[in-house]
């Protein structure tokens, strides 16, 4: 078994901006607003898809990106909501946060589904901002940023398919030839050590796990040989390849080997024994005259086994194999490898939302950084190029308590304060007009 592991980016799409218009019809010179809201963004879902055995179609550092929402228009009209990208995963990934290590889910049954990074909230029309002073609000939200976060992707690996047989009849060779794994190949019994496994691309992007063992001999299960310590490998797939060897090179009988082997994994478990099996003739490049292999075939087929004869050399058969494999794979069902259970998604910044709570601290070059998830997310969705919406944000930050800590802090005047991206200038809250005070009274009763 190994550890299939890769790290990626989820990239949530932010939510579209509210809209500010004004109502423009025939009679009336001033209409109202009439700017609506933005569609929200789509999220970064995780689906399980029990076809798929690997994250290799996942690449390292790779930014997965949901698409954002559309702005909102005039008339009232939402933008329309960004569709959330669903990623498939195989049952049993995990999925942690890069960062911090934190499990953040872990997918392991049919179907589940999971957001991993939220879509931003659409940002209100300015619809929304009329107040009883104010009956023409000039300014409108904008989006709320989707949610970002690197993640690890974990697997653990189990094979699908092992390839049972004789030492020496091609089994590496075999593995070599339709995986990427490079296992060592020699013309001599027990080459093989430890299991190999190799990814085998199939049909359609879809790939299986395939598990390359030592070969068996009589009496494995007692001991001789490598014994059985390595069957409990091929205990945990779905189906078993038989490898035998045609050619003639080994000098020994195919049907006999096949029995051999067979009494070996009933003397192993009743599990190994009730796998079902495909049989492989392999080497065949090597018979001139193939007339021998009909009789033989029968026998098999007379048992309801199919066999595929092969050449692991020139790839003769190799890739009928493979996709009648991948066909019988997918009748078989997939045992879910057992997970803690837990899911536990804590990404929604919506969890933390309470913009009373931030801190603040100086940077190396003296900037007042402050940082608080709610409040990061309002500063994110104020549009800094209008000024009546940088004027309810300050309005906001006083009662939130931003300047009253930022004076408390240390600050002074002309000190950079920065929350997320934004940089102000500190002034001195007494220093600030009260007319202009007076002027935002509006602003008192929005809620965020
Ligand atoms: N001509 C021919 N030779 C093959 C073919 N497949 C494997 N061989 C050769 O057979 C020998 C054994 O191949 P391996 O793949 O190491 O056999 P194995 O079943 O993995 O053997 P163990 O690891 O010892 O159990 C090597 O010399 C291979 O080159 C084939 O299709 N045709
Ligand atoms: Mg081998």
């Amino acid at each position: 078994m190994f550890i299939d592991e890769v790290e990626i980016w989820l990239m949530a799409g932010s939510g579209g901006s509210g809209a500010l218009t004004f109502r423009t019809e025939k009679h009336v010179p001033r209409g109202g607003p009439d700017g609506g809201d933005g569609g929200h963004g789509g999220s970064v879902v995780f689906e399980v898809d029990s076809n798929l055995s690997t994250l290799l179609d996942y690449r390292p550092g790779k930014k997965y990106r949901a698409e954002r929402g559309e702005n909102g228009m005039g008339k009232r009209q939402y933008g329309k909501n960004g569709p959330d990208l669903v990623l498939k995963v195989p049952p049993g990934t995990q999925v942690f946060d890069a960062e911090s290590g934190e499990l953040l889910a872990d997918l392991s049954h049919v179907p589940q589904k999971e957001v991993l990074a939220a879509g931003g909230r659409g940002g209100r029309g300015n619809v929304h901002f009329v107040t009883s002073v104010h009956q023409t609000p000039k300014f409108a939200e904008k989006g709320e940023p989707g949610e970002e976060r690197r993640v690890k992707l974990s697997l653990k690996l189990l094979a699908d398919v092992g390839l049972l047989g004789f030492p020496n009849v091609g089994k590496s060779t075999l593995l070599a030839a339709v995986s990427a794994a490079r296992p060592k190949i020699a013309d001599y019994p027990f080459t093989t050590l430890v299991p190999n496994l190799g990814v085998v691309p199939a049909a359609d992007h879809h790939n299986f796990v395939m598990a390359d063992v030592p070969g068996l001999i009589e009496n494995a299960s007692e001991g001789a040989g490598l014994g059985i310590q390595f069957l409990k490998h091929l205990e945990r797939t779905r189906l078993l390849v038989h490898l035998l060897d045609v050619s003639g090179l080994s000098g020994r009988d195919p049907l006999e080997d096949f029995g051999i082997i067979n009494r070996e994994l009933d003397a192993f478990s009743e599990d190994l024994a009730k796998l079902p099996q495909i049989v492989v003739f392999s080497r065949i490049d090597v018979l001139g005259d193939r007339t021998g292999l009909v009789p033989l075939r029968q026998f098999f087929e007379a048992r309801g086994l199919e066999v595929f004869p092969i050449s692991a050399v020139t790839g003769e058969g190799v890739r009928d194999l493979i996709l009648h494999v991948w066909t019988k794979l997918q009748e078989i069902p997939k045992e879910v490898p057992k997970l803690s259970g837990v899911v536990h998604i804590t990404n929604n910044n919506r969890a933390d939302d309470d913009p009373k709570h931030f801190t603040i601290t100086r940077d190396d070059e003296g900037v007042l950084v402050v940082s608080g998830k709610a409040l990061e997310r309002v500063v994110a969705m104020t549009d800094m190029g209008n000024e009546y919406a940088v004027r309810r944000l300050q309005r906001q930050l006083e009662r939130w308590g931003v300047f009253t800590k930022l004076k408390t802090f240390g600050a002074q005047e002309g000190d950079t304060v920065r929350i997320r991206t934004t940089e102000f200038d500190y002034v001195d809250e007494d220093a600030w007009d009260a007319e202009e005070v007076e002027d935002d009274e509006e602003f008192e009763t929005d809620t965020v």
